[in-house]
């Protein structure tokens, strides 16, 4: 079996383009055609296909290699007789000239002033047939400059922007996106163009300009325009739009994948094949939601829910059964009520519980209000909950951390929010920086915020920037819960009641004050092991609060 060197075919007047993609590695099994590599000017996206069927045996270029024709890809052991050595054989379909071909371009560098409307064809797009417009970027009433990109084409090997040659106000866009194209074809006519400069034509490819596009030209030759498209930046892509080669936007296309929201994690930001399968994934398990679901999510339980793919929610005459009266949702329940409900559905969360011994510690707090019973401050567990959680944070620091896209924002400030119950509904006030507070300070806030909570005087920066929160039902009752976590948090502390519990201490049962913990957290974020030992150092800091100060 002959090796066989797969080499970049034309690829127009590209002198030197930069590989942004590899699409095989050692090993894999190609077929003739196949696309091998992607690579970026700045004017267009194309893959490199094999010119022949085989085994990779050797990649011969790296993500951020140029390359321009002739360089050689990969070798190739050929399969059987199909090994077709020359690059030169590619065939002519195969070879991913997007752009205009080098030929100089006889047309006019500057077109004297328009009087009339003005129709800008397709340019010369290589040995592109039908391709499909995958972007429109302008719309009729704006205004065109010249070489402005109108809309992006695609076929399977490239993808490219198609600029105007004139100046004017857009009239009409004869083509929408779906259609597809060919060099010649009516794209827009443009009006008040007079003055319009035509783009210097130096790489035009007049070869393939259908006399119909010359002749309908006004001024003569000025539609057949630059084939290369504006710069194009590969970070962002034009008017934002998402960077990503073409069979990447066909992927995602096929998948209905909306590409803007995927972040890419290819070099210089370009979204590849994983970065959509991954996002697709996310969707998928509920973790991520798109810009369209979002938008549809119901505002409560008793709304739809069909955008979930959930069967509709139960309508029943509830008055059928017995009288009824109906009050309207408060306003802090409507939107609390929604963000529980986003929280509860985007977050994959997971809750420990565990049991904390705080009897040492609830001797310390009761001796500690009998001394400070003047100060008219009280210290509830919830002081030395918030106290001990910091030092928890601390030392495991992903508990105290926000997802933002892919990165983990790990915050360096331990802001502490409580859940506080008030008769408008539930309300979540901030004690900041709590790792810089005593317990006696902290109570006092807490207190403080608490009673503004119950009279609805909270204002919004005490209610924000918290990095975890507790809600504590110790006051109240209950054994354990399943708190739901405030987003953009990743973990949330449930506190019950303390009970007196019969404790084996290796002799014998002894009377132990037990503190029911319930730990959710964000299982993209942490681990259960991580959970697991948070939860057991937070028991340990209870047992002996002598460990804050370690
Ligand atoms: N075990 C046993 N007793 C506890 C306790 C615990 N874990 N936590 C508090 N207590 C006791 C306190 O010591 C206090 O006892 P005394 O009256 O004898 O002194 C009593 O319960 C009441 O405490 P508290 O509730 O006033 O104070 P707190 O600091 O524990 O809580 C606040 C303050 C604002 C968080 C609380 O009033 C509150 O609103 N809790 C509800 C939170 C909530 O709704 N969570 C659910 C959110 S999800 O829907």
């Amino acid at each position: 079996m002959a090796l066989v060197e797969v080499k970049v075919p034309d690829i127009g007047d590209f002198d030197e383009v930069a590989v942004i993609e590899l699409l095989v590695k050692p090993g894999d099994t190609v077929k003739a055609e196949q696309s091998l590599i992607t690579v970026e000017s700045d004017k267009a996206s194309m893959e490199i296909p094999s010119s022949t069927a085989g085994v990779v045996k050797e990649l011969r270029v790296a993500l951020g290699d140029k390359v321009k024709e002739g360089s050689v890809v990969l070798v190739v052991e050929a399969a059987g007789d199909a090994a077709v050595p020359a690059p030169a054989a590619a065939p002519a379909a195969a070879a991913p000239a997007p752009v205009a071909a080098p030929a100089a371009a006889p047309v006019a560098a500057a077109a004297p002033a328009a009087s009339g409307p003005v129709q800008v064809f397709v340019p010369d797009i290589g040995d592109f047939k039908d391709v499909a417009v995958i972007e429109v970027f302008v719309k009729p009433g704006d205004t065109i400059k010249v070489e402005q990109s109108l809309i992006t084409v695609e076929s399977d090997k490239a993808s490219m922007e198609i600029p105007s040659s004139h100046a004017g106000v857009l009239k009409e866009l004869t083509v929408k996106v779906g259609d597809t194209v060919n060099i010649g074809d009516l794209l827009a006519i443009l009006e008040g163009a007079a003055g319009a400069t035509a783009p210097t034509l130096a790489t035009a490819a007049p070869v393939a300009a259908p006399a119909a596009a010359a002749a309908v030209a006004a001024p003569a030759a000025a539609t057949v325009s630059a084939t290369a498209a504006p710069a194009h930046n590969p970070t962002a892509g034009p008017l934002g739009l998402p960077h990503a080669s073409p069979s990447v936007r066909k992927f995602a296309r096929e998948l209905g994948v909306p590409l803007e929201e995927v972040q890419g994690k290819g070099p210089k930001g370009r979204i590849t094949l994983d970065d959509v399968q991954g996002f697709t994934k996310s969707v998928m398990a509920g973790a991520v939601q798109t810009r369209a679901q979002a938008a549809k999510a119901p505002a409560s339980t008793g709304g739809g829910g069909s955008e979930l793919g959930l069967i509709p929610w139960p309508k029943v005459d509830f008055a059928k059964f017995g009288p009824i009266e109906r009050k309207e949702m408060g306003r802090i329940k409507k939107i609390s009520g929604a963000n529980l409900l986003r929280n509860a559905v985007m977050i994959p969360a997971v809750t420990n519980h565990d049991d904390a011994d705080i009897t040492d510690l609830e001797a310390f707090r009761v001796s500690t209000n009998k001394e400070n019973e003047k100060s008219g401050v009280k210290v509830t567990m919830l002081a030395f909950l918030i106290k001990a959680s910091v030092a928890a944070l601390k030392k495991f620091p992903e508990f105290n951390s926000s997802i933002d896209g892919d990165t983990l924002v790990y915050k360096q400030y331990w802001h502490i929010g409580f859940a506080a119950d008030t008769p408008n509904g539930l309300m979540v006030p901030v004690i900041k920086d709590a790792d810089k507070k005593g317990v006696l300070q902290i109570s006092q806030e807490m207190g403080e915020l608490a009673k503004k909570a119950r009279d609805g005087k909270l204002s919004p920066a005490e209610m924000s920037g918290a990095t975890f929160t507790i809600s504590s039902l110790g006051g109240i009752g209950g054994r354990y819960f399943t708190p739901i976590i405030n987003a953009p948090e990743v973990a949330i502390l449930g506190v019950c009641k303390s009970n007196m519990e019969p404790v084996w201490d290796g002799k014998q049962f002894v009377p132990r004050l037990m503190l029911p913990l319930s730990l959710t957290w964000d299982h993209r974020v942490i681990d259960g092991a991580a959970a697991a030992r948070f939860n057991a150092y937070l028991g340990q800091i209870l047992g002996d609060f002598r460990r804050v100060l370690l």
